[in-house]
């Protein structure tokens, strides 16, 4: 059975013991995130501040912040449970190319079984405010002393394609600029801002109209940060992840539907003409404040939410946070599509301190001069990989989870003159190192074993790694006890 809700998650989350209530008066202004980046960090539970200074509603945070927790989030016991499920509805089609392969898990799923399904009501309308409401109620956080203000960073923004009428739902963080209105931080490339954009070119002036969910079952809220294609229903996604479809209700004011297990909806628009307003600075992912830039304001029509609402959050700041986990599942659920178009791809590792975007670590078979450059350009046109800026490349011999042993094969397999290789184009918004906004340079290292034909030609081949024999390996274990060295501690 799914999560029904958020609370339902919350009760497992307390019976597993991934779950610590604090009945402590703490201010979402700073001093939560100040709890949460110690729990974090230490590998600690989710909080649930009971108390908030400010407010009558609870705040849910860390939600998702370690494996165990993302498991249980998708009821799996690891990961690749979930890999393998996408990979056993793509395996018996042969579609050409990775997206069209994403596009076609709506179409296996002919029962229409992970659609999501219309229903008339829901927990989210238990409260209905068209009038009297004000996003000042809730314990949204200011999260770093230099941010612009408080932010509400868990959003499942949702808007419809004004061309296809196709649903597109993506977190994309909420500067509060007042009672009733924020900012709309997508990023140029996300969906969110290809949707605004096409309204703009079709109508010029008018609304484009946007919900926004806070608080759902666990897979719903993941589903609103993952990197599917454009025009995939990411609730769709949530469905197949979950097993269950998501429950959809219309908004009261808009022409849009939301999970109608949300804690919190808020309804309303951008304006097609309105003015930009500056957004920013905010503690971001990378560690740094992400700097100020022109977002479009998004204008609160009508509020929702259940009797007892209770408010869904996370933080990003220095790593590792809570979105390291939803980077590693990323990383694990869409592995083996990789690995379907890219069938030398034998692992990929994203470690926490290159943030996601700064460095990706991938092993390959390689049998071909040249490929560990065509995998490059492959992570480089792949939907959200476009913006890794260090791709680091190495032979299958290497783990690239243990990133101390990446470290040292691939500085001993390159000579960098000849492994470096830079190309210019779209990088993430937040990198503040880029030339531009939006547009820089990217590097890629090869550091297989270099071929002849890739300009390795001294007389004497590559060397092998030195190691032990199995024969003399297995003397000296039988042999250790006697030895009086006693057990040894790997440093
Ligand atoms: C905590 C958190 C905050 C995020 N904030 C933003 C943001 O402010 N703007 C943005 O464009 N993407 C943000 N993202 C990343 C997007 O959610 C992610 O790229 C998603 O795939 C976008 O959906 P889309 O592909 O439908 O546009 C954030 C991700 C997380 C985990
Ligand atoms: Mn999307």
């Amino acid at each position: 059975m799914a999560y029904r809700d958020l609370r339902d998650f919350i009760k497992t989350l307390e019976k597993e013991g991934e779950l610590k209530r604090i009945t402590a008066e703490v201010d979402p202004v700073l001093e939560i995130t100040e709890i949460t980046d110690r729990v974090t960090k230490a590998g600690g539970p989710a909080l649930l501040f009971e108390k908030p200074r400010g407010s009558r509603h609870p705040v849910l945070i860390n939600m998702l912040g370690s494996e165990r927790r993302m498991n249980l989030a998708l009821d799996v016991d690891e990961l690749d449970e979930v890999a393998a499920r996408i990979r056993s509805y793509l395996d018996f089609q042969s579609p050409q190319g990775l997206f069209d392969k994403l596009k076609m898990l709506p179409k296996l799923a002919e029962l229409g079984a992970f659609f999501p399904k219309s229903v008339k009501s829901g927990p989210c309308k238990e409260v209905i405010r068209r009038d009297d409401f004000s996003l000042s109620e809730f314990p949204i956080l200011q999260c770093w002393p230099e941010d612009g203000g408080r932010y509400i960073t868990w959003p499942l923004v949702i808007t419809k394609n004004p061309e296809t009428g196709k649903r597109n739902v993506g977190v994309y963080r909420m500067q509060v600029f007042d009672e009733r209105s924020t900012g709309m931080h997508w990023q140029t490339q996300k969906h969110g801002a290809e949707h605004y954009r096409r309204a703009r070119s079709r109508h010029g002036e008018g609304k484009l109209e946007i919900a926004v969910a806070i608080g759902s079952d666990p897979a719903t809220c993941l589903s609103g940060i993952l990197p599917v294609p454009p025009d995939l229903d990411e609730f769709m996604f949530a469905g197949f992840l979950r097993r269950e479809p998501v429950e959809v209700v219309p908004c009261e004011t808009v022409d849009l539907e939301v999970p109608a297990n949300a804690e919190i909806v808020l309804e309303g628009y951008v304006d097609l003409n309105g003015p930009m307003r500056l957004e920013g600075p905010f503690g971001d992912h990378t560690g740094f404040y992400s700097q100020e830039g022109d977002f479009p304001v998004f204008h609160i029509t009508c509020i929702t939410h259940r009797k007892d609402p209770v408010y869904l959050t996370t933080m990003v700041g220095p790593p590792p946070q809570e979105d390291f986990y939803m980077g590693h599942a990323v990383e694990r659920i869409f592995l083996p599509v990789m690995k379907m178009q890219y069938p030398e791809i034998v692992d990929v590792s994203m470690p926490a301190e290159g943030v996601f975007h700064n460095l990706m670590l991938i092993s390959i078979r390689k049998s071909y001069p040249g490929q560990a450059r065509k995998i490059m350009n492959a992570i480089w046109s792949l939907g959200q990989a476009m913006f890794t800026k260090v791709i680091v490349v190495v032979d299958d011999d290497v783990d690239v989870q243990n990133h101390r042993e990446v470290l040292w094969k691939a500085l001993c397999a390159i000579d960098p003159e000849r492994d470096v290789q830079f190309v210019l184009g779209p990088v993430d918004t937040l990198d503040h190192a880029a030339r531009r906004q939006d547009f820089g340079s990217k590097m890629g290292v090869d550091a297989t074993r270099k071929l002849p034909a890739e300009g390795y030609e001294r007389e004497r081949p590559w060397p092998a790694e030195a190691r032990m024999n199995a024969a003399v390996r297995d003397k000296v274990s039988n042999m250790w006890s006697r030895l009086g060295i006693g057990p040894l501690e790997k440093k």
